[in-house]
């Protein structure tokens, strides 16, 4: 049965706004997966070390894969994007998180499930909520609700080419 799944994207190296626009093609062709939504872009001052701004977005996507084949095929788009992991919040070319599954709690040593930053993080949430006004967190707080708890001062959203 396919999932619906919600990926956050962000980058802040090297051309973010190319980084992450590639990366939804290579959503794309990641087998047995649809992409079905993607969310405007954001800009937003880093949480963590001082750091270059980062550019976030999220993508809806339709998958028939298990959540660990999906995991191993985001990082392999990460690792194409040349990632280097060095510091623990640090700068990145390319970060791919899954945000949810469905409605489902996944608790694995490679993966946490909702991700558990994600109801902190209006640079998360704000694109969450533009592509899915009406989601419940498996928690069952509305994301909408989660997103108004948070500080979305700095989140400045991009002009996208038809506006
Ligand atoms: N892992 C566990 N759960 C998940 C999940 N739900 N999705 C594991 C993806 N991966 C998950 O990830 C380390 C390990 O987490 C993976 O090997 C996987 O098995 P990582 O991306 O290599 O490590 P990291 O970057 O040090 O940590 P993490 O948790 O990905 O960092 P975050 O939470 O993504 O934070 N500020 C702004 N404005 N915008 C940002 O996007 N991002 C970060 C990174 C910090 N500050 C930011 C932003
Ligand atoms: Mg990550």
């Amino acid at each position: 049965m396919a999932e619906r799944v919600y990926i956050g994207l962000g980058s802040n190296l090297d051309d973010p706004l190319a980084q992450v626009t590639k990366a939804i093609a290579e959503l794309a062709a990641i087998a047995n997966t649809t992409v079905v939504a993607v969310s405007p872009w954001y800009q937003s001052a880093p949480i963590g070390p001082e750091q270059p701004d980062f550019i976030n977005g999220v993508a809806a996507l339709e998958t028939t894969l298990s959540p660990i084949a999906m995991l191993d095929a985001l990082q392999a788009i990460e690792q194409d994007h040349q990632r280097v992991r060095e510091i623990h919040w640090g700068p990145r070319t390319l970060d791919l998180d899954i945000l949810l599954w469905g409605g489902t709690i996944i608790d694995e040593p490679r993966l946490t499930v909702p991700h558990p930053f994600l109801k902190e993080r209006a640079f998360a949430l704000k694109p969450l909520v533009d592509i899915a006004p009406d989601l419940t967190l498996p928690c069952g707080t509305a994301a909408r609700t989660a997103l108004d708890a948070t500080d979305q001062t700095g989140l400045v959203r991009l002009a996208t080419l038809s506006e």
